[in-house]
């Protein structure tokens, strides 16, 4: 197991290294969370100190705090109209370039910032690498007031919804929601299941990320392998 651990962080580096290279001086940036992203955020904070003038909009709070320990400048979220390059991480992605994200719980935020990204750019181990989504559980934002509502509509998609919990009690994200995780077994459909979702009241977001990603780079046990559009 730990030689696995090994690996993957390795291949996150890889990854990283690559894609940092599409970040030119005058770039906003979007800056993704999780472990993948912490590989890319290091390497950003390494060309800023090397005199590369970029403006960085973070997707979590957890990001905000360790690009403003690093000396990355931030841009105020709500001032962001369009973004030039995000790299971000995934946790499942097939070749086709459609991806579920959440897994760390900032996926609103994740969502927003790609919609409004021109290049993103998502980097990830060989793990994730899947031909189907969705054996990795679907993260959904929900709103608290929302949460029954929300969980009898996922379950008349057939979906087995689960509270997120973190040390016994329910996780918060950033902006104060619950997150379920959702079983739907592997989705034949990713847009089917986007638009019912799209549809329930109360429910934030979710996890489907289709048609946002501009590139996907792979690390593996050669060096990085690149999926596009
Ligand atoms: C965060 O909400 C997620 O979308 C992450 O991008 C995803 O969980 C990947 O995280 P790792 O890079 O840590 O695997």
């Amino acid at each position: 197991l730990e030689n696995h651990q090994n690996n993957t962080a390795l291949e996150k580096e890889l990854a990283s290294k690559e894609a940092v290279k599409y970040i030119k001086s005058g770039m906003i940036v979007g800056l993704g969370t999780g472990s993948s992203a912490y590989f890319a955020i290091q390497q950003i904070a390494a060309l800023v100190e090397n005199g590369m003038q970029i403006k960085a909009v973070a997707t979590s709070e957890h990001t905000a705090n360790l690009a403003s320990e690093l000396g990355i400048p931030l841009m105020d979220f709500k001032e962001v109209r369009s973004i030039d390059v995000t790299i971000d991480g995934a946790d499942e992605f097939t070749a086709d370039l459609q991806m579920i994200k959440g897994g760390g719980g900032a996926l609103f935020r994740e969502k927003i910032v790609a919609s409004l990204t021109k290049q993103e750019i998502i980097i990830a181990d060989s793990t994730k690498l899947v031909e189907q989504l969705g054996a990795f559980t679907l993260p959904v934002e929900v709103v608290p007031l929302a949460l029954n509502h929300v969980i009898d509509k996922i379950e008349a998609l057939d979906g087995k919804p689960v509270l997120r919990k973190k040390s016994g009690a329910p996780f918060i994200t950033d902006n104060g929601n619950y997150i379920i995780d959702v079983d739907f077994g592997l989705i034949a459909n990713p847009h089917a299941l986007a638009f019912n979702l799209n549809n329930i009241e109360g429910l934030l977001v979710h996890g489907l990320f289709l048609d946002l990603a501009s590139i996907v780079i792979m690390g593996n046990s050669n060096g990085v392998e690149v999926f596009k559009r």
